[in-house]
């Protein structure tokens, strides 16, 4: 099926809700992510809103409550531009899932990420307008309530921690790749947080909240949490299990893909690697023998603070089949786990482990 504005090869997981992802030979190679391209990942519907009628409020423990249109945060603010990558917590799911199934979720593959530059004003600059109280220790995102969502899908929202808030990189952004925030991103309006997963990125951003504790919207509290391996996914509503937020170290093999047939001899290997947060990518490993010997991939040097780091190597392989096997390494020096069902949980989240991608090597 075609979604509109998107490359004609996109996969769709999901019609309604929208979820669909490019193909990993799309995503490969570019350092910011087309329009066409970047993944979307929605719970409820895409908002069409009229974006001289939107407003933005700031309300909770502030000394001065905001509304502000968009042509008032334009003006009032100054306008900053990050390039910042965007990783959905439920990417490389279906890699989890072909351990042990994984019922009711969107089986990603490993492009629910993208990265794009964004346009707007830092959140830190409107908090500041605010004047954030003493006991403000999380900022609190919602989309807007539209009359044309359906009674299963509660107002989606999240919050961040107030230092996170204040940093300076997190967003109000209303253009993507200098281009208005397309509607199905969260036009007119989104808020932006690098390092952390996606889900806190909240789209069609109307309500900013300064409070004392972690927001309890659904998708925080009682979705996106990672369960033990043996809980029953329901426990996950209850509120046990850890609630995501910061994202982690992880790398994914884009070219070649997965069942390919490539010829035996020089092939070049590429991919992505993204760290959580405050950390960097410091390397990229990749091994032809199953993680025996490791070569390391040349990481792009010109990679912003906030995006995800692209890499490639060119390997010798030999005639038949083989696996190409990738890990990467923070600044931290801390590592990836190698094997998926070491990282297995009931609703499929974080899968960091090891990229794996199976190849027959044909002679020529
Ligand atoms: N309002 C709203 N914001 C949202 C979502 C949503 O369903 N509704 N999905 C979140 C999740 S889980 C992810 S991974 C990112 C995806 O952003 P994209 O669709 O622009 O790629 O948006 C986040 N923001
Ligand atoms: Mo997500």
């Amino acid at each position: 099926m075609a979604v509109s504005g998107k490359r004609d090869d996109f996969i769709v997981h999901q019609e309604y809700p929208l979820n669909a992802e490019p193909t990993s030979a799309a995503l490969d190679g570019r350092p910011l992510t087309p329009l066409d391209t970047f993944y979307c990942r929605n719970h409820g519907p895409i908002q069409h809103a009229d974006p001289d009628r939107w407003r933005l409020q700031v309300d909770g423990l502030v000394d001065h409550p905001l509304s502000l249109s968009l042509p008032e945060l334009r003006d009032r603010f100054p306008q900053r531009t990050v390039v910042a990558t965007v990783q959905c917590a439920g990417n490389r799911r279906a890699e989890l899932a072909a351990v042990r199934p994984i019922p009711g979720q969107v089986p990603w593959g490993a492009a629910a990420i993208s990265t794009a530059r964004w346009t707007g004003v830092t959140l830190a600059d409107v908090l500041a307008r605010a004047g954030l109280q003493p006991g403000a220790e999380h900022v609190a995102f919602e989309e807007a309530d539209v009359a044309s969502r359906p009674s299963e899908s509660p107002v989606f929202g999240g919050s961040i921690p107030v230092a996170k808030a204040t940093a300076g990189e997190v967003l109000l952004a209303w253009r993507m790749n200098d281009e208005a925030l397309p509607d199905v991103h969260g036009g007119p309006l989104r808020v932006v947080v690098p390092g952390y997963i996606g889900a806190r990125s909240v789209k069609w951003l109307q309500r900013v909240t300064a409070q004392a504790r972690p927001s309890d919207n659904f998708y925080q509290a009682k979705d996106y949490i990672l369960l033990p391996d043996d809980a029953d996914p329901a426990e996950a509503a209850r509120g046990r299990g850890l609630r995501l937020g910061v994202a982690a170290l992880n790398t994914a093999i884009l070219r070649p893909e997965e069942g390919q047939t490539v010829p035996a001899g020089p092939v070049q290997v590429s991919g992505y690697a993204t760290a959580g947060d405050d950390r960097g990518v410091a390397r990229v490993d990749v091994s032809i023998d199953g993680g025996r010997h490791w070569q390391h991939a040349d990481l792009d040097t010109a990679a912003e603070p906030w995006a995800w780091r692209l890499w490639r190597l060119t390997v010798q392989l030999p005639p038949g089949p083989a696996q190409i096997v990738a890990r990467a390494w923070d600044t931290s020096a801390s590592t990836q786990p190698e094997r998926v069902e070491h990282v297995w949980n009931p609703l499929g989240y974080m899968n960091t482990a090891w990229s794996r991608v199976h190849v027959t090597c044909a002679t020529v």
